[in-house]
């Protein structure tokens, strides 16, 4: 992972992928402004930087568009990814099975290696979201993420809700060795209720 060391470096780079329409610029946009903008499909990227606090880097946000014919740019930017954030329109049931598929081909990388994961579960303002939980077993995570520490955040990029705490886990996740995390997070899920199916899936990770 890019930025262990003793020193935080001044900026370092997050890539926020997923299928298109999932939600990475308006939430993008959301976080950086607190406005709700009127998206259209990305045709090529957006580049935002996002301040954190003053023992952290402030991130450079890569929103890169999810349409079929843009995935292939994707790993053009893969070099220095320090963290990445994979955004999932939690409410599209249909599109689950494409979804994995992409996150899974991402993950497998050799560039990305080790790069903590952060699954934003976006649209939980909408009824009949996908549970993070639901989310973790429907994407397979705990065996897709073997190897570099991961978590799903629930969030809506309409409200708000839960973006800054998914940022702040990726922050966390790019400072922090890969045992202390998963402990961390450990803790965190029990304290969220997830069940203990979902936990033994973070416990895989760990080893
Ligand atoms: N209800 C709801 N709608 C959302 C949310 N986030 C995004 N949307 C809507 O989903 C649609 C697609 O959002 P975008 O931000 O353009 O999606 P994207 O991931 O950037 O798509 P590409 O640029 O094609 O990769 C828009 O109509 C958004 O208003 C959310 O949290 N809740
Ligand atoms: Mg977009």
């Amino acid at each position: 992972m890019g930025i262990h060391r003793s020193k935080p470096e001044k900026q370092a780079q997050v890539l926020m992928l997923g299928l298109d329409g999932s939600g990475k610029t308006t939430l993008l946009y959301k976080l950086k402004y607190n406005e709700s903008v009127v998206t259209v499909p990305t045709v090529g990227f957006n580049v935002e930087t996002l301040e954190t606090d003053r023992s952290s880097p402030s991130l450079t946000v890569w929103d890169v568009g999810g349409q079929k014919k843009m995935r292939p740019h994707w790993k053009h930017h893969y070099t220095d990814t320090a963290g990445l954030v994979f955004v999932v329109d939690s409410w599209d049931r249909k599109r689950m099975d494409e979804t994995r598929k992409v996150l899974h081909r991402v993950l497998r990388c050799e560039s990305l290696r080790g790069v903590p994961l952060v699954v934003l579960a976006n649209k939980q303002d909408l009824q009949g979201a996908l549970s993070p939980e639901a989310l973790c077993l429907m994407l397979d995570l705990g065996r897709v993420c073997e190897g570099r520490a991961w978590f799903v955040q629930p969030c809506s990029a309409t409200t708000g809700a839960g973006l800054e705490e998914g940022f702040r886990r990726i922050v966390y996740m790019m400072k922090t060795p890969l045992k202390q995390t998963q402990e961390d997070i450990k803790v965190k899920m029990r304290s969220k209720g997830f069940s203990m199916t979902a936990i033994k899936q973070v416990l895989l990770c760990s080893r």
